[in-house]
């Protein structure tokens, strides 16, 4: 009998598909999606040397999906890239909402480094994001944030569209670009939120202040740790992903630049994120992530302390909210705790039969929930657990 289900179990396994990848750029061979045209040209690098001039080529260095990256090298500065203006992308950049994952690996050290991303089609014309996005620098792999959702989005009709890199560096740098693909904050699980209090932050250079459901901060410029942050289940979901997702409102104008570490404490010690994620200065409500890949995590049942090492040019005001982790999927994890039990099973058996619009029940994503869908469990059992 036990014999007879394995067998199901892995023919239930080559039946099963992956769900579509949400990718809108991969820099997959040729299609470069229009960036290599803004590079400099041959000659014009040849006579001032290779170090000297813009360079936008494919790459095998920092993928992420697919073969090929698209490296950027350039002599520091900086300088819009723009994509051809291919309208395909339009259906996946409007259900992004302007939210945005991209992996980028840096391979030089450069005293700061970031980019802007601007929309521009037939419609609504040129705009750009006040947010700069973080680029590594320090030779490293980082998954970053593009929040560009207060830019009106391209209407479905579009015939043409362009997303804008606008690369920046305070030195000569080279980064490697791959998987622009859109966010889903649904994949995020809840850690802090500040719902009835600080939640164990502190400071002795910030002014912290419990607003409502959210923690205010307050400092005079430079850099500051924000100390202490924890709730239950929080080292556990740490283990979950390697994205730290946080809401971040700027009530008033704020000073030039502001950015942000991280650091974890617990019983294995302090360690701190190396590649400071920008903050927003300008007035409004934004998304931020901090890749914490590089620290030592906590025991899952262990004690860890959550720490916010903030800096700006000035005086500078925040207001923090829904600290959350970007969790990975776990294959046949339905009910979305991370570990695929008798939970995830009754789950299925209850959803069995439906047909249409089924939701995480139908684990092939194949649109309905059968018999398929429990053998996937099956074979998932344990998981993540
Ligand atoms: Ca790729
Ligand atoms: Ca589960
Ligand atoms: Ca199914």
């Amino acid at each position: 009998m036990r014999h007879n289900w394995i067998w199901v179990l892995g023919m239930g396994a080559l039946l099963m598909t992956s769900a579509p990848a949400q990718v809108i750029f991969s820099f997959e061979d040729p299609d470069m999606h229009g960036y290599a045209a803004d590079g400099d040209p041959d000659d014009y690098c040849q006579a001032v040397g290779y170090d000297y001039c813009w360079q936008v080529f494919q790459a095998t260095i920092g993928v992420t999906d697919g073969s090929y990256s698209m490296g950027v090298r350039w002599p520091g500065g900086f300088r819009w890239l723009i994509s051809d203006g291919n309208p395909s992308i339009v259906p996946l950049v409007r259900q992004s909402g302007g939210k945005f994952l991209v992996d980028v690996t840096a391979t030089r050290s450069v005293p700061w480094s970031n980019f802007i991303v601007s929309y521009n089609d037939g419609q609504y014309g040129w705009r750009q994001a006040a947010l700069q996005a973080t680029l590594p620098r320090t030779p490293s792999t980082m998954t970053v944030l593009i929040d560009a959702s207060a830019l009106t989005l391209p209407d479905a009709s579009a015939s043409w569209f362009q997303i804008g890199l606008g690369m920046n560096a305070g030195g000569a740098h080279e980064v490697y670009i791959d998987n622009l693909r859109v966010y889903d904050d649904s994949k995020t699980r809840l850690a802090i939120a500040f719902d009835n209090d600080l939640q164990g932050f502190n400071s002795e250079c910030a002014t912290l202040t419990w607003n409502n459901g959210a923690m205010q901060v307050s400092w005079s410029g430079g850099f500051c740790w924000l100390f202490g942050g924890t709730t239950d289940g929080f080292a556990a979901l740490l283990h979950r992903g390697h994205i730290l997702v946080m809401d971040v409102t700027v009530p008033s104008a704020g000073p030039a630049w502001s950015n942000m570490i991280i650091s974890l404490n617990h019983a294995g010690g302090w360690n701190q994120t190396a590649n400071p994620i920008e903050l927003p200065t300008a007035p409004g409500s934004y998304t931020i992530a901090v890749d914490y890949r590089d620290l030592n995590l906590p025991d899952p049942s262990g004690w860890v302390t959550l720490n916010l090492g903030i800096n700006a040019g000035g005086a500078h005001n925040l207001i923090i909210d829904n600290i959350r982790v970007l969790v990975e999927p776990v294959a046949g994890d339905v009910n979305g705790d991370g570990c695929v039990d008798d939970a995830d099973l009754l789950a299925v058996l209850f959803a069995f039969g439906c047909g249409s619009d089924c939701g995480p029940e139908d684990v092939n994503g194949d649109g309905v929930v059968d018999d398929a869908d429990l053998l996937a469990v099956l074979f998932a059992f344990g998981n993540g657990c």
